[in-house]
């Protein structure tokens, strides 16, 4: 990445950018997305602090009375451009939603490490808005909606829909939804493949699950009191997030001088749940159907993003894994979504193998908080240079680099410039 690769960046948001949040896609994403919005930020904070602190406002504006932060706030001029919409949704008859129209759905927590990195961006602009003390609230209420509703007896949060986890065709929703009698019939709207390639795109067999299971929570008022629901799993990235959330909770504490403790605790209570996922054969951690009790052995990027975590147990382990030949850390382009050698195993759909940019990041992140400095900066570099190849692709094919989904998107952009800006311009060690 050069000067001119900042300037391609700086392009792609503001053209995504739509007064108060960015859309992930002009077209095929024409909405606020929940943890699109924080990898947003976290590049938005080099270009305007501002800006950046707005991106997340937004989000939090759109908080549940229950604190849950909805995976999507709708448009509402734009309804037929994405399946399904607001009036899918109808958010306004849901008690406990907010006076913007939403998606009841979640979608997994970044926010609060999100929300650190753009208050360290500029300190100063951060005090002059009130911008921490105000997200505190907001995140405290959001992470106390995932303790109280989401967390089962296992100690972990779960997931109600695929969407949830933000991987949405991971292999380890297969068995569960194949379990999933209920489809949503044959008329299945797909605005999305007017923007992408269907051999990029979850099939229609998998969008008639997700339209059926997201009816029946909403047709639950969204209440997280359907016993029957058959969709409930626990997502090894999911549970990572949130951990790594709790201890920038925690450090969000110390800075507005309140007790980090209780933040702390928490993190280290969801890290000594996680050890429930971890599969020793397959070297990393699995999702767990919570219906049927069954680990989905699969190796995934969301089973390696517990990397994350401080005091880890399994650190060494998730690294071998990596540098492995099931994701080729260094020689495969960026890390791919879903095991390289796997029967399962497809270069081009979507969560299902091809490299994801926000994941990359999270693992180059990780590396470097774990002290792994060269795989760290190898990662960031690679990363930075291939956004800008290709127009800041949604994914990538992992064995050629091609691009993947759309182009313009904004998380690739964000991120691209985030981990640019901390290589050369901050010349940190990562
Ligand atoms: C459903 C917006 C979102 C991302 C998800 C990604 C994709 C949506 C879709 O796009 O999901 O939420 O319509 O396919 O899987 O991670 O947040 O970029």
């Amino acid at each position: 990445m050069s000067d001119l690769a900042i300037a391609a960046a700086t392009r792609v948001l503001a053209r995504n950018w739509r007064g108060s949040y960015t859309v992930p896609a002009a077209g095929l994403y024409p909405h606020q997305w929940s943890w699109d919005s924080a990898f947003i930020a976290i590049g938005l904070r080099h270009i305007s602090p501002r800006r950046a602190q707005q991106e997340l406002d937004t989000i939090f504006s759109a908080q549940w009375g229950d604190g849950r932060l909805p995976q999507i706030v709708f448009n509402p001029r734009l309804d037929v451009q994405y399946s399904p919409g607001a009036a899918f949704w109808r958010s306004d008859l849901i008690p406990n939603s907010p006076p913007v129209p939403t998606s009841g759905l979640i979608q997994p927590p970044n926010h609060a490490l999100a929300a650190l990195l753009v208050h360290q961006a500029d300190p100063e602009a951060s005090d002059r808005r009130r911008f921490l003390p105000r997200a505190y609230d907001r995140l405290r209420a959001w992470h106390g909606y995932l303790a109280r509703r989401r967390t089962a007896a296992s100690g972990l949060v779960h997931v109600v829909h695929p969407w949830e986890s933000g991987m949405d065709n991971s292999p380890y929703w297969d068995a569960p939804l194949a379990a999933i009698g209920d489809t949503f019939g044959e008329d299945i709207p797909r605005p999305d493949l007017d923007h992408a390639d269907a051999s990029h795109r979850p099939s229609n067999a998998e969008y008639g699950k997700y339209l059926s299971l997201a009816a029946r929570y909403r047709d639950h008022d969204c209440d997280d009191r359907d016993d029957g629901h058959p969709f409930v799993l626990e997502d090894p990235a999911v549970n990572a997030l949130y951990a790594r959330s709790e201890w920038a909770l925690g450090q969000i504490a110390e800075l507005l001088g309140h007790d980090p403790a209780p933040h702390v605790e928490r993190a280290r209570a969801i890290t000594a749940s996680l050890g429930s996922l971890w599969v020793p054969e397959l070297g990393c951690y699995v999702a767990r159907d919570v219906v049927s009790g069954q680990l989905q052995r699969f190796r995934t990027v969301s089973g390696v993003a517990p990397l994350l975590i401080p005091d880890l147990p399994h650190t060494a382990e998730l690294l071998a894994t990596l540098e492995g030949e099931h994701f080729a850390l260094g020689r495969a382009a960026l890390v791919p979504s879903h095991d390289l050698t796997a029967p399962t195993f497809d270069s081009a759909r979507y969560w299902r193998g091809p490299s994801w940019f926000n994941t990359a990041w999270l693992i180059a992140e990780a590396l470097h908080e774990r002290g792994f400095a060269e795989e760290a900066r190898g990662l960031a570099s690679r990363m930075a240079d291939l956004g800008l190849e290709h127009d800041f692709p949604e994914y990538v094919d992992p064995h050629s680099g091609e691009p993947r989904g759309t182009l313009r998107f904004s998380w690739t952009a964000a991120l691209s410039l985030d981990l640019y800006e901390r290589l050369h311009t901050r010349g940190e060690t990562l």
